[in-house]
């Protein structure tokens, strides 16, 4: 067993930008939980901005480190996989659950956001994207991505709680038991993070403050937070309120400085907050 939380996290490592690994390692860091990069390729920035980035395809090193990882005997207690650059790279993944049984499986479906898709994602590779959906624990696909996975036109209206519910209810039944979906307005003006625990036939929901700028990496860092509160234990509801606090503070931080969108939070100036450790409980059933 390892003493400190170990995650294998699939995912690209972009230079300039804030989001996947950048912001991954040093957040699951900051929670006392150890990330273990397995880069699906080396971007000079992210998609969403900076032009035409320079990008490095790393589908051909993901299985070797597998072996390589399985030969020293190196245990990981979560696979918690995001952005990926090839549909080959679904194999690698469902791979390293495969090798990993015992670890939690935790897909990012990292696919898009804001109704639309990021640019290197063709039909087949969210089409692969499912597949790799249907064999997580736990899922955290913002709006834009869960219509995706759902082939529903993205929701521009505001939702009720029933549509949502039936939402996360579809998409568990592709597989996860636990569905989290971030980035929902609901019918009553408040936008949220809502959560479903098939097994207990839970649902959650988390109200935040809505901020007229979109961050990207936000999704990354939620989704980071709520793997290191899960893997330490919070519960359900407790990690999704970990995820929507910190979220929150770091983008009303970012907001208040009038920062270049692109740039993404700025999450060395919040850090501190989450070694911190604090139980939140301001969710309420959905
Ligand atoms: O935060 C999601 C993300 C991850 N990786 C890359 C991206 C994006 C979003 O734009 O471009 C390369």
């Amino acid at each position: 067993m390892n003493i400190c939380k170990r995650v294998a996290a699939v995912h690209d490592l972009s230079g300039v930008g804030r989001c996947s690994l950048t912001v991954i390692i040093p957040t699951l860091s900051a929670m006392g939980v150890q990330a273990c990069p397995v880069p699906t390729a080396i971007l000079s920035a992210h998609t969403n901005g900076f032009g035409d980035v320079v990008m490095r395809d790393l589908t051909d090193y993901i299985l070797p480190a597998l072996e390589h990882y399985k030969a020293q005997k190196v245990g990981f207690d979560c696979v918690y996989s995001g952005f990926l650059a090839s549909e080959q790279q679904v194999d690698h993944c469902l791979e390293f659950f495969e090798k990993y049984p015992e670890a939690l499986k935790v897909v990012d479906p990292v696919m898009g956001d804001n109704g639309k898709r990021y640019r290197t994602y063709t039909d087949e590779l969210c089409r692969r994207m499912s597949e790799l959906v249907a064999a997580a624990d736990i899922i955290t696909p913002n709006l834009t991505e869960a219509s995706i996975l759902l082939k529903t036109d993205y929701p521009t209206a505001p939702m009720t709680a029933f549509a949502a519910k039936s939402m996360l209810v579809r998409l568990s039944e592709k597989g996860p038991k636990i569905v989290v979906i971030t980035g929902i307005d609901l019918a009553d003006g408040k936008r949220c993070n809502i959560g479903y625990d098939r097994e207990n036939n839970s649902f959650w929901k988390v109200v935040c403050d809505y901020v007229p700028k979109h961050y990207p990496g936000s999704g990354d860092i939620f989704a980071s937070v709520l793997v290191g509160g899960i893997i330490k234990g919070d519960s359900l509801p407790i990690a999704i309120c970990r995820a929507t606090e910190f979220c929150e503070l770091a983008i009303k931080t970012t907001y208040s400085y009038s920062t270049d969108p692109r740039e993404g939070v700025m999450l060395e100036s919040c850090l501190s907050w989450l070694t911190s450790n604090q139980i939140i409980s301001n969710y309420t059933t959905l």
